[in-house]
């Protein structure tokens, strides 16, 4: 009985076939024909309906390889520029230090940020960043939050930080396990900061919803119940709700009695409002905070950990990262936190800070949306289509860093990697304003770990995994050894 149906259908399927065959030659010519004078596209494969070649570029990435991804399809397809469907979307990937260069110069003339869907529906106010004006003025206020003026005054409150978290998670322990510490301190660190929310046990409830919400950050975008993009949705209002009540009880205490007002980034974004505040109301200021919350703590938490790690296999670089802060340590007066000058010193851990990004960015990549029609390198790119690039493909590519999977810190003296191959916080007007944050948080951890302890790695061989931010797969686990300075 099967034998048969299976039989008929190779007939009917044979059937079909040659009476289409006709039609299909007739559009194949009729294709190659017309092709033939108008536009190219980008080539490439769309892979798969909908899902397109999501699950390649997700596996490749757990793999810790993610610039396979691009790699191969820029020697199959162009160097410069292919096509491929990712997270739902038509998506073009621009390659090279050429391509970065183009979509930084052409910020909001011929494209404009853009994020998957699954995180515009956990961070509304993520999709449309250049609308409205109070979009704009929001994002204007953000970017002088996070300048270097602004953040100095908090690097004393980040050095306070770090003392407490070493001295409650690594003091009198013989092993420590990096990855989740590097979380909870990034996330605490955040939190104070932000909006003086320094209370451990609120902090932790605060954590539990936000865990529930990255995990669906990067998702298929289906939201159904059970799927980790619903569960991040319920997730993201909770905490919403929750900072919009922070809010508006902060303009209440402004309100009355601006001298005991919290002094966190929060206040400031208040206080220097042009329009008392009023541009947005309490809910869209917390949605665009609990954006910065997802920014500001676990990518800083991954390049910690790489610090720690890359320090840990390599005690010539750790030795001389321990010189720099102990000089630094005993030129200042005993107990004194540390402040803009010592961070301006520390020039080497810098360098060791921003090779660990190399090996290791935090952000695999960014997204961007035509706006327009154009044309890049010969093919048609169409108004609408979503465009990825990736730090990967430049950070690991022999061209720019000759052994790139070499830890070598002296890359960055002198004139530093060439234009645009380095760009772990992207760049042009859309460069992400936590660059400085990163920086100033990054060093003065390092200070404070190497001037307290020493360590080693407790797997030789442990694999690094993308997912989508990079991390250590047993979490780093790492045996302590306490210096004395
Ligand atoms: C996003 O934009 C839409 C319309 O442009 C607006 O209705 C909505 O309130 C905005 N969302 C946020 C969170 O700013
Ligand atoms: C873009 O090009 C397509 C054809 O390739 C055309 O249909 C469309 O109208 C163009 N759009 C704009 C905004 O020029
Ligand atoms: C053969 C032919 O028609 N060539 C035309 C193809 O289109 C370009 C502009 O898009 C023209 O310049 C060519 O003359």
């Amino acid at each position: 009985m099967e034998v048969i149906s299976f039989s008929m259908l190779i007939i009917l399927l044979f059937a079909l076939f040659l009476i289409s065959l006709p039609l299909l030659l007739f559009l194949i010519q009729n294709k190659s024909h017309s092709s033939k004078n108008t536009t190219m596209f980008p080539h490439g494969n769309m892979g798969w309906p909908i899902i397109g070649e999501t699950l390649e570029f997700l596996k490749l990435g757990r793999k810790g390889i993610p610039e396979k991804f691009i790699n191969d399809r820029m020697q199959k397809f162009s160097s410069k520029v292919f096509k491929t469907s990712l997270f739902g979307e038509t998506m073009v990937v621009l390659c090279g230090p050429e391509g970065n260069k183009f979509l930084f110069s052409n910020e909001n003339t011929l494209v404009k940020g853009w994020v998957p869907g699954s995180i515009r529906k956990i961070i509304p106010s993520a999709g449309n960043v250049s609308t409205n004006e109070g979009a704009i003025k929001m994002r204007k206020k953000l970017q002088t939050s996070f300048k270097l003026e602004t953040l100095q005054k908090f690097i004393g409150k980040m050095d306070l930080a770090a003392k407490e978290h070493l001295t409650t998670h690594w003091d009198n322990k013989k092993e420590v396990l990096v990855f989740p510490l590097a979380k909870n301190y990034g996330f605490s660190l955040v939190c104070q900061l932000f909006m003086s929310l320094d209370d451990h046990v609120e902090a932790a409830k605060f954590y539990d919803h936000f865990a529930v919400l990255l995990a669906g950050l990067i998702s298929i975008p289906i939201d159904l119940p059970g799927t980790s993009l619903h569960k991040a949705i319920g997730a993201s209002n909770i905490l919403r709700k929750y900072i919009a009540e922070i809010v508006r009880q902060r303009k209440l205490d402004i309100a009355e009695r601006v001298e005991s007002v919290p002094q966190d980034i929060l206040s400031h974004m208040l206080l220097t409002s042009d329009e008392n505040g009023q541009f947005l109301n309490d809910m869209e200021i917390a949605d665009r905070i609990v954006g910065l919350l997802v920014a500001g703590h676990d990518t800083v938490s991954a390049a910690i950990t790489f610090i720690v790690k890359y320090l840990a296999e390599l005690p010539h670089i750790y030795e001389e990262v321990q010189n720099e802060q102990r000089e630094i340590l005993r030129s200042k007066p005993k107990g004194e936190l540390l402040n803009w000058e010592d961070i301006s010193r520390m020039k080497y851990s810098w360098n060791v800070a921003r090779e660990a990004m190399r090996l290791a960015s935090p952000a695999q990549g960014f997204f961007r949306e035509a706006i327009t029609n154009f044309t890049y390198a010969g093919f048609s790119i169409q108004k609408g289509w979503k465009i990825y690039w990736s730090t990967y493909s430049t950070h690991k590519d022999p061209n720019y860093f000759p052994n790139p999977e070499t830890f070598d810190p002296s890359r960055f003296e002198g004139n530093g990697p060439a234009p645009y191959t380095y760009i772990p916080f992207g760049g042009g007007p859309h460069m992400c304003p936590g660059n400085v944050y990163a920086r100033l948080v990054i060093l003065v951890f390092m200070h404070n770990v190497v001037t307290r302890f020493k360590w080693e790695k407790i797997f030789a061989d442990e694999r690094i995994i993308i997912d989508p931010l990079p991390k250590p797969a047993k979490g780093l686990p790492i045996r302590l050894q306490p210096q004395c300075t």
